[in-house]
């Protein structure tokens, strides 16, 4: 998705947008200033001249010598999922100046793909003086007295590549042939990044975590949908159809006017201009529904299961009473299990959704009334949005994950789900059921430009392991095949548990749908290893993550700048960042070029380097498992790049000549495509010309629509599952407490703890996209990141705007300076998402971590509830927070 900087921004005019952030320029770290663990005063940068806005403007006007310099392709596909265009006027090794995609006129058809104020800052992010620079040590770290307790705060010593390299490779060795791959944990490899090191050793132990898709990570197939990993791009409709065709866009649980930003604000708002009305459901009437002058219908965070019954009850009796409500075609072709006529074959029960609603088998009909103490919502808004999702509306109900990223939400996918159901909203024109607008920037459909795969993994089926391997635990299967993830892996609510208490659940790899009955297991861990990880920010249990850092013998990180788990390492490998690399990223409509945009003069060295030392060290033979060179990776990636023709075929993108495979030193056919090579390295950026009704405007699921029997959906009937044995089947195979799922959607209470009486969410916020760029300064003064508290909440406990405030959880303290709001609903209360620990010897967290709140053991089927952690929040008397524009993490290097 696309973005830019602020809310506000997106109510200017497109073209205001170039002007702004066009003067960033941002000096390499002096060498010898290093970063790290400890909080350093007054961060360099803006102010400090680590930026050399001297050179860039003179007297107040830009000077003459804009092209004075090179312009490079920054690399900015961070968490974000924007993708977007940004460039660098790289003069002397500084970068002067950065803009974003000037390549053409910006129309709706033919839109610039513009990067926002993180993009701008994507140099400073990475090149500003908290780089790390050299192989470091911890000081009083060795192998017979490792100090653990002394994570975080002990000195950092620079050491020599060969005397980093050679400790890593002795202690793997020894931990392997000591106590094998149990001992050996990779805490945040949400991303299935794996190591071929780790691998060739015999296995590691990883995390699963519901992590960003919630209980959206559930093996949705089984109800019918494309599997999440697709994350739902087939169900959902192009942007030109909702832009022509719908009259109502729900934005339930997300807000891309802070998390997608500008491609998909810009679409958003075309469909506005064109007549559509739009819902925003949640806590918070955040950016998106301020901009979009959305009715805002407040449902307390974690909450959604009882508002969405509701919702049901009153479709159907408003069906009832008014009739055109309900579009019982849809339901009874198209659906099972919604009612009695229409269960599915293998019903165990003879129970259904209706029949929970009216409270046939309860007692409890779930009305309005009923919900409204639940959820916070005003009964009459309950009604409202009952009607407006009728089948009279051309509606798109279009989702986020924050819904799912609660405790007790188990059943909102398959609840919301039976909504877009009841009013039959999926597979027609202005029509649609799915996430939206953030990893989409409401692009729904296949890409119709993409990059080629680079064939590039690794094969350690060769390499001999160093202890009797757990093929469980490998990624690299025999024959060279790698899985999504490993068979056994440690749930993310009890990632740190396990390091300290030796034990854990496990229920396999439910992120890759690879669920496992729950079994007790061991673990004795004594070596916890990452690479570039967010762990200890994004992960549950941040404190109790501190301790299980300490308690193991060797941490071993790599990374670019510091982040909250290079902090806790006892070595830190310098890595070449991502600004450092030559490659390709694609979005639907745009395919984007990235090059290195600066070397600086330090010892960083790319990942794979750093892992083929290790093998060697290792006694393996790097170039065995490695096989394709990384010139020949990009080849690929250029030659494999594929564009959508007319009949919905895809043909090669790029024209590459002998000359060009020659001039690459690789091995290659020349090619025919619509674009020269050297063309499209010129701009940096293909984008795809589209028109308001052409061929690609996909309508999702239309295919099943038009011929169900002939294009069945993925789950056991054929059809949307409102009934599903198998969801239930599964849930309850897993159940961390022991509670159990029906077939259908129930109500799961979610109990308070006793004196935290508000719920917390982290809204993703515009300073950082997850753990990147949060430590960059010019991000820190342009944002903020206050807490967000509702006025009535706050009079209620003698607070006001801008005062400091102490949130307490039950695993947890953080500090931070109140913005009291109206927006926010009573009841709820927003911890910015992605702000990065400072825990101090008070235990109280002034970095604003969302992760020191969250927390506790795993209930249900282990869902991370970042969305609705019980909090309490009193005003802070002690001495004044510094403003994060004060401090930046960083590591200072003593000899
Ligand atoms: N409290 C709280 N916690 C949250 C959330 C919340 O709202 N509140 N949100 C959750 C959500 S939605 C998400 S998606 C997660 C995000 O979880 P994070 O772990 O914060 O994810 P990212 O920032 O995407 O990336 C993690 C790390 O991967 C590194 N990385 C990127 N590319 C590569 C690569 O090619 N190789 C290697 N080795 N490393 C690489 C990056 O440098 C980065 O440090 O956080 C979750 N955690
Ligand atoms: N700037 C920026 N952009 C990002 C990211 C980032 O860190 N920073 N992270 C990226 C990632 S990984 C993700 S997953 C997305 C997330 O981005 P979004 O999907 O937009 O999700 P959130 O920001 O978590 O929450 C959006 C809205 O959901 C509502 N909400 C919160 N909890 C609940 C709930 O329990 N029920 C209901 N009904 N509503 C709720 C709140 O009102 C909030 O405004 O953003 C991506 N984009
Ligand atoms: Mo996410």
């Amino acid at each position: 998705m696309m973005t830019d900087s602020k809310a506000s921004d997106r109510m200017l005019d497109r073209r205001g947008f170039v002007a702004a952030g066009a003067a960033v320029a941002t000096a390499l770290a002096a060498a010898g200033s290093l970063t790290g663990c400890a909080p350093k005063g007054k961060a360099e940068g803006a102010a400090s001249g680590s930026f050399a806005p001297e050179g860039t403007f003179e007297g107040g006007k830009a000077m003459t010598t804009l092209n004075d310099g090179e312009w490079k392709f920054m690399e900015c596909d961070k968490g974000c999922g924007g993708g977007c265009v940004t460039k660098a006027l790289v003069k002397d090794g500084v970068v002067v100046r950065t803009k974003t995609d000037d390549t053409h006129e910006d129309s709706l058809e033919y839109p610039q793909f513009r990067s926002c104020l993180r993009g701008r800052c994507a140099a400073e992010f990475e090149f500003g003086t908290d780089r790390i620079s050299y192989p470091l040590k911890r000081k009083n770290w060795s192998p017979e007295e490792p100090h653990g307790e002394l994570r975080g705060k002990d000195e950092w010593v620079r050491i020599s590549w060969d005397e980093a390299l050679d400790t890593i490779a002795e202690q793997l060795r020894k931990v392997y042939t000591t106590y094998g791959p149990r001992a050996v944990y990779y805490p945040w490899d949400q991303w299935g990044v794996r190591s071929p090191v780790l691998d060739a050793c015999g296995g590691f132990m990883v995390t699963w975590d519901t992590c960003s898709f919630g209980s959206y990570l559930s093996d949705l197939s089984q109800l019918g949908l494309p599997e999440v990993s697709m994350g739902g791009v087939g169900t959902i409709n192009d942007r030109f159809d909702i832009i022509e065709n719908s009259n109502l866009i729900v934005l339930y649980a997300q807000d891309p006017a802070w998390s997608a930003i500008a491609f998909a604000a810009w679409n958003l708002r075309a469909a506005k201009e064109n007549g559509a009305e739009f819902i925003c459901v949640g806590p918070f009437n955040n950016a998106s529904a301020n901009m979009l002058d959305a009715k805002w219908i407040r449902v307390l965070p974690g909450t959604d299961t009882p508002f969405l019954l509701a919702v049901v009850y009153e479709m159907l009796r408003l069906d009832g009473e008014q009739g055109d409500i309900v579009d019982w075609d849809f339901v009874h072709s198209y659906c099972v299990g919604f009612d009695d006529e229409s269960m599915p074959v293998d019903a165990k029960l003879d129970e259904n959704l209706m029949g929970y609603v009216r409270g046939d088998y309860d007692g409890v009909p779930k009305t309005p009334e009923w919900a409204s103490p639940l959820c916070g919502t005003p009964v009459e808004d309950i009604t409202y949005f009952a009607q407006a999702v009728g089948k009279q509306a051309d509606a798109v109900l279009s989702h986020g994950f924050a819904a799912g990223r609660c405790t007790g939400s188990e059943d909102v996918p398959q609840l919301y789900l039976t909504v877009a159901c009841l009013g039959g909203h999926i597979g027609k024109p202005g029509n649609a059921y799915g996430p939206y607008w953030v990893d989409y920037s409401a692009c729904g459909g296949e890409n119709l430009v993409k990059a080629g795969s680079a064939n590039a993994g690794w094969d350690v089926s060769g390499c001999e392991p160093l202890c009797e391997p757990e093929q469980v635990f490998l990624a690299t299967l025999p024959g060279g095949q790698i899985p999504h993830v490993a068979e056994e892996n440690i749930g993310g609510l009890e990632a740190y548990a396990a390091v300290l208490d030796k034990k854990y659940h496990n229920v396999g790899s439910p992120w890759g749908g690879n669920w496992k009955p729950l079994e007790e297991k061991d673990c004795d861990i004594h070596v916890i290893w990452g690479e570039r990880s967010g762990g200890l920010r994004a992960a549950p249990n941040h404190l109790l993550g501190i301790e299980a850092f300490r308690s193991v013998d060797f941490v071993v990180m790599r990374d670019y700048v510091p982040r909250p788990d290079s902090c806790y390492a006892d070595i830190i490998l310098p890595v070449r960042g991502r600004q450092q690399t030559e490659g390709l990223s694609s979005k639907r409509e745009e395919l984007v070029y990235y090059t290195e945009v600066l070397n600086p003069d330090d010892e960083s060295q790319t990942d794979r380097w750093i892992n083929e030392q290790l093998l060697e060290r290792l006694g393996y033979d790097a170039s065995k498992v490695y096989t394709v060179s990384p010139e020949q990776a990009l080849y690929n990636q250029f030659s494999g790049s594929q564009l959508m023709n007319e009949k919905g075929e895809y043909e090669p993108l790029l024209t590459i000549s002998q000359d060009d495979i020659d001039a690459m030193g690789v091995e290659g056919e020349p090619q025919e495509g619509v674009v020269t090579l050297a063309e499209f390295k010129e701009k940096g950026i293909y984008t795809f010309k589209r028109q308001a009704g052409d061929v690609f405007t996909h309508i999702g699921l239309a295919d099943f629509i038009a011929n169900p029997k002939k294009n069945p959906l993925p789950s056991a009937s054929g059809k949307f599952e409102l009934y599903c044995q198998a969801k239930a089947d599964t849930y309850n195979m897993i159940s961390f407490d022991g509670s159990q799922f029906k077939p259908y959607p129930t109500y799961h209470e979610v109990s308070p703890v006793e004196g935290y009486e508000l719920r917390c969410f982290n809204p993703h916020y515009p300073r950082a996209a997850n753990s990147f760029y949060t430590n960059v300064p010019t991000l820190r003064e342009a944002w903020e990141a206050p807490f967000l508290m509702n006025v009535n909440d706050a009079a209620a406990r003698g607070i006001a705007d801008g005062d400091d405030v102490l949130i307490s959880s039950p695993v947890g303290k953080v500090l931070r300076q109140v913005c009291v709001t109206g927006l926010i609903m009573e009841g709820a209360v927003g911890l910015p998402n992605s702000l990065w620990p400072k825990v101090g010897e008070d235990g109280i967290d002034r970095g604003g971590c969302g992760s020191t709140l969250v927390g506790g053991k795993p209930s249900g089927m282990g869902m991370t509830g970042q969305n609705n952690a019980w909090v309490r929040v009193e005003k802070w008397t002690g001495e004044a927070l510094e403003p994060d524009s004060a401090w930046q993490q960083t590591i200072e290097v003593t000899a």
